[in-house]
């Protein structure tokens, strides 16, 4: 096996792969080129609170896993990040309200894609089974999430003016959180992925990670650009 890369090549390899983020994915590019219909958006809304219900569940699966006290005291935050009064999953329900879908709908899942379920439960399974430092650095797809996260901010009132400004609360609170998360979780990686193996590694999980991202968002285009939902052509 070569040499491991340098501390600045590894970070600099992990961020090249953010070419492969799901901004770039055809769903989000028409999401803010502002060509979404509201029931895409509703969709997506509607989709993505699976995801964010189960960041918290992921997150104490990594703290469960932890032996380490310094990084449990930090990891901690992502959970109460979410859970918390005024927290991520109430931003995001202000959100769902904000796009007009009604409350117990989401809370639900009514509209929830296999597809996306079956991401999303892969990402917590993910983080049950591995090692903490592995799941740990499978967060880093938020290197990349900033940017999305102000491109919501900066394209959804014009593009879809029909959307409450206080839903988009839960992105606004993101730009801050997901940068504090990026700080902690590139130290791990930096610090814990020092071989060139390990490093191989590193770049193999955070492959599976994107894969994730891209996945749930393929699920949406069928569903809801193509208008082939599950059992579209059968009788359920
Ligand atoms: O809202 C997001 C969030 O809370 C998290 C936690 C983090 C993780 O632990 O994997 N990843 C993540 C992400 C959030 N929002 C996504 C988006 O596009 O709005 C981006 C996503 C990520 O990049 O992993």
């Amino acid at each position: 096996m070569q040499e491991a890369y340098s501390k600045e090549e590894f970070e600099a390899k992990l961020r090249d792969m953010g070419r492969m983020y799901h901004i770039h994915h055809p769903f989000h590019i028409r999401m803010y080129e502002g060509t979404c219909t509201k029931e895409e958006i509703q969709g997506w809304v509607a989709n993505r609170f699976y995801y964010q219900c189960m960041i918290p569940i992921k997150d104490a699966a990594i703290m469960s896993n932890c032996d380490s006290l310094e990084d449990r005291r930090k990891w901690i935050d992502r959970i109460t990040d979410h859970d918390s009064v005024g927290g991520g999953i109430e931003a995001w329900l202000e959100l769902g309200e904000a796009v007009g879908l009604k409350k117990e709908d989401l809370i639900s899942h009514k509209f929830l894609l296999p597809s996306v379920k079956f991401a999303v439960d892969a990402y917590v399974n993910f983080a049950r089974r591995s090692s903490w430092k592995e799941a740990a650095m499978s967060s880093l797809t938020e290197m990349f999430a900033p940017q999305i996260h102000q491109q919501r901010l900066s394209t959804w009132p014009n593009n879809y003016p029909w959307i409450e400004q206080k839903g988009l609360r839960y992105f606004q609170k993101r730009l801050s959180e997901a940068r504090r998360d990026v700080q902690h979780g590139l130290a791990i990686t930096l610090e814990e992925f020092n071989t060139r193996e390990l490093q191989e590694k590193a770049f193999s999980i955070l492959q599976f990670k994107l894969d994730i991202l891209w996945t749930m968002c393929d699920a949406l285009y069928l569903a809801y650009e193509l208008k082939r939902p599950p059992y579209f052509n059968v009788a359920k």
